[in-house]
Parts: C-alpha cells; sequence; structure tokens
C-alpha cells in the first residue's frame, strides 16, 4: 500500500475511483491496544462521560483527546492509504465512535456529499468549504475500524458498489424515520437515568435535548409520562432521509473484518451497516480526512461556533498529518506536536 508496492499502490486508488471503496485492509495495529480502547470506548459511552472539549457527551474527536485513540487512526498503513487518495497535503479533521449495542438495528443507507453540515438531525452548518480548484470531484475520505472483530451478525459496515458517482436525494423528516436513528429508550428505563441524559443532551446523539424539561414538573410526572413527553419532543425533531436508493439494483459488499483492519471510502459512497443480532457491542472508530487547503469549520471565529451536530467547537483543531503548514484556518496542531501532548 506505501508508494513503494507499486501495484497496491494502484489498487487503493483504483478501487476508490471505481467502487466507492477499498478494503478491509490490515493498519498492522495491535490487537491489546485494539481491545484496551474498546473498553474505555464501553465505559465512556455507558457513564455519558463529558468530552473534555465540547463540554458534554460526545463520541467526536477523541483523538483530541485520547493518544491510543489517534495511534491508531494514523498510524504509517493507515496514513499510507490516504496519501494515495488524497496526495501528501491533507489533514485529519474529525473521528467519530459507532458503538452498536446488542440487539441495535441497521444503521441506514447514506452518502455524506462534502459539506458534512448535520443534515442527518436536521442542521445546516457547513463544516468543510473546498479551496475552489477541488470543487468539482470528492474532498474527503474516510477510514473506518473496528475495535473487536465484527462477524457477519454484529453488525459489519456495508457498500453499494460504485453509488458514489451519483449524489441521492435526501428529504427532511421526523427524526424516528432517519437513517442514524437509534431509539433510545432501549437503553433507558429508569425515570432518573432518563432525566439525567436529556438535560446533559446525551439521550440521542448530537441531539440537543437539554431543555425538553425547562417548565417540566419532574416530581410529578412518572416514567412513563416523561417518555410520552420526550417521544413527542422527538417527534417534532427532523433529519436526512434518503431517497431512490433500492438494495436491490445495487452490488451489496457486506465488510465483516478484524479488530485493527481498516476500510478506507469516499463519503460519497452509499453506506450503512446492518443490525447487530450478536450478543456483543461492535465498536468502530472512523477518521475523516481532508486536503490541507479545504476551509473546517467556517463557521468557527463567528458568534455561533457550533456546528451541525449542536458542538462548540471553538476549541477544535484539525490535525496537519505531514507536519505542513495550515493552508486555510489556522487552526490546526501538526501530528508530531499533538502526540508530544
Ligand atoms: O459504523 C457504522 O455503522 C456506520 C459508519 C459510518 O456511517 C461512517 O463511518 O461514515
Ligand atoms: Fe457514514
Amino acid at each position: 500500500m506505501s508508494a513503494q508496492l507499486g501495484s497496491e499502490e494502484l489498487d487503493v486508488g483504483e478501487a476508490l475511483e471505481r467502487d466507492g471503496f477499498c478494503g478491509p485492509l490490515d493498519a498492522g495495529a495491535s490487537r491489546e491496544k485494539c481491545t484496551e480502547l474498546a473498553r474505555s470506548i464501553c465505559e465512556g459511552i455507558e457513564n455519558r462521560e463529558m468530552h473534555p472539549l465540547y463540554g458534554r457527551f460526545s463520541v467526536r474527536d477523541w483523538h483530541l483527546i485520547n493518544s491510543d485513540f489517534l495511534e491508531l487512526l494514523t498510524g504509517p498503513k493507515v496514513l499510507d492509504a490516504v496519501s494515495l487518495v488524497l496526495g501528501d497535503r491533507y489533514k485529519m479533521w474529525r473521528s467519530k465512535i459507532f458503538h452498536k449495542s446488542p440487539g441495535e438495528g441497521p444503521l441506514g443507507w447514506h452518502q455524506e456529499w462534502g459539506a458534512f453540515n448535520g443534515e442527518e438531525i436536521g442542521n445546516d452548518r457547513p463544516a468543510l468549504i473546498p479551496a475552489p480548484a477541488r470543487r468539482d470531484s470528492a474532498w474527503n475520505v474516510t477510514v473506518w475500524m473496528p475495535l473487536t472483530d465484527v462477524t457477519p451478525d454484529m453488525g459489519p459496515m456495508r457498500f453499494a458498489r460504485g453509488s458514489h458517482k451519483r449524489r441521492f436525494p435526501i428529504r427532511m423528516g421526523p427524526l424516528a424515520e432517519t437513517e442514524f436513528y437509534v431509539d433510545p429508550f432501549t437503553e433507558v428505563t429508569s425515570k432518573d437515568a432518563l432525566i439525567r441524559r436529556v438535560k446533559t443532551d446525551s439521550l440521542c446523539i448530537d441531539i440537543h435535548t437539554a431543555h425538553y424539561f425547562d417548565d417540566v414538573s419532574l416530581d410529578a410526572l412518572s416514567f412513563e409520562e416523561l417518555r410520552e413527553l420526550v417521544e413527542a419532543k422527538l417527534r417534532e425533531e427532523q433529519g436526512a432521509i434518503t431517497l431512490d436508493f433500492h438494495e436491490s439494483e445495487h452490488e451489496i459488499v457486506s465488510m465483516p473484518m478484524s479488530a485493527g483492519q481498516f476500510v478506507i471510502f469516499t463519503e460519497r459512497c452509499m453506506h450503512g451497516s446492518s443490525a447487530n443480532t450478536s450478543a456483543f457491542p461492535r465498536i468502530g472508530i472512523n477518521a475523516r480526512f481532508t486536503f490541507d487547503d479545504t476551509q473546517v469549520y467556517p463557521f468557527r471565529h463567528s458568534k455561533v461556533p457550533i456546528d451541525g451536530s449542536n458542538l462548540d467547537i471553538s476549541l477544535h483543531r484539525t490535525v496537519l498529518i505531514p507536519g505542513w503548514e495550515d493552508a486555510s484556518d489556522g487552526a490546526s496542531i501538526t501530528l508530531a506536536d499533538l502526540k508530544a501532548g
């Protein structure tokens, strides 16, 4: 996959061009590191741990906090693959945890076509603006890595081969019908837990719920009554629903993987994951990379530095992988500096 390995070099670039994705590839990551990180991620999710940069629970950007997280996603084999697609001047601007609980359903088919504006939860705050010369082609590439082995029954990633060549339309609809929605009440079964999660915006990932109980007299209402109230509020939230995409018309590639392997794909490729019917959590992490001259969070210096995921990104930094000067927004740190703490 590295520059010296001629044929594999071509494979990654060609596969992305032809199929929209390439994998599974070997990251050369240590299984122990993966298992250790998976364990700490599970704990953090269970406790709804507050993200130090964002001041609330979030599954985003733990690579800026946890060096194991950063190392796994920026190992030499991962970066070699990314350079084969983006060249040698790029930055990592986002990461995310994808924790799929036992029994959790599929994550629906979606494309992330370029702006990463939070449309999946009904927002429109563009996170990326590419340099003008790059606007006709994709300007983001994603690496997804499981931290546990993902067998076919654990909700592996799925890709529709070649679907990156067409942008499928979306419409906004009730959150519960959208591609990313996970019913929070499979996990939340007590009044205390419900109140805590609603008030700390940690009930549904990225959804701002802290105001739901303003003017509600919590003591007077039962769990069931509060649940109904929350469900009614959630019905008012909107999110993106993919249209015109029919699985049967595409070649679907389901990708079981071993811990520490990775798949690289363009955000334009239609993807999702199937249900986790196993008794084990499926834990994946992803990293998103863009060219060094892409503006990341163009509104970061405005009065409202809130992104499409309802996060205050004032303290966010992009990570310049090869150590170039940032060509866009000045809010970056080099990989070497970040590793040095
Ligand atoms: O982990 C999953 O199930 C989905 C991941 C995904 O959609 C992404 O990495 O863009
Ligand atoms: Fe996705």
